[in-house]
């Protein structure tokens, strides 16, 4: 653990790709999906993925929540803001975590994702990012989040920092 501003300054070096990850939760369950191709193929994930130019960060989130299971929301709450460094790799992902307690039409397959719903106590950790077991509670819990996770790789996470915030 270590305080926002050290959070902030990691990887000042390094330029950032913007992206989006949105978790839709019901009182009992989650909606997840198995991306098909592309970054994190074969991890269950939330859905998101890159901003575009013209765009703000939660219209990106809701246009890629859209394309990948068919969904609409109408309130989007910002919950985490998590910086990835992969070794290696010149550009940090900054991306912009979202929760969405309702929603408009029913999860349907994409060519990126199969979307299913978890129970919130069967969330399929072992298939999924190694930093998600570390934030899915405090999301579940609505507490915000500020993190940093450089990894090695895919799988393996080298060193870590996340705070809980009051304010994003
Ligand atoms: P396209 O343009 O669709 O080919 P792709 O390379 O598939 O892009 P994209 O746009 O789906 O990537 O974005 C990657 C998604 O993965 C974003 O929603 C952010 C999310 N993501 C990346 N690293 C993550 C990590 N370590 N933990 C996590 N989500 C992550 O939970």
């Amino acid at each position: 653990m270590s305080n926002t501003s050290e959070i902030e300054q990691t990887g000042d070096m390094l330029s950032a790709k913007l992206l989006t990850l949105v978790l839709v939760v019901q009182p009992e369950r989650v909606l997840l999906g198995m991306k098909k191709r592309g970054f994190g193929a074969g991890k269950w994930n939330g859905f998101g993925g890159k901003v575009q130019h013209g765009e703000t960060i939660e219209e990106a989130a809701r246009r890629e929540l859209q394309e990948e299971c068919g969904l609409r929301v109408d309130a989007l709450e910002k919950v985490g803001n998590i910086k990835f460094e992969f070794v290696g790799e010149t550009q940090l992902l900054d991306v912009h975590v979202f929760r969405a307690d309702s929603h408009h039409g029913e999860p349907t397959e994409s060519e990126e994702m199969r979307p299913q719903w978890f129970p919130r106590h069967q969330i399929p950790f072992s298939q999924m990012w190694a930093d998600d077991i570390l934030w899915f509670p405090l999301m579940l819990q609505r507490k915000k989040f500020v993190g940093y996770f450089k990894f090695q790789g895919h799988d393996v996470i080298l060193n870590h920092k996340l705070v809980e915030v009051e304010e994003l």
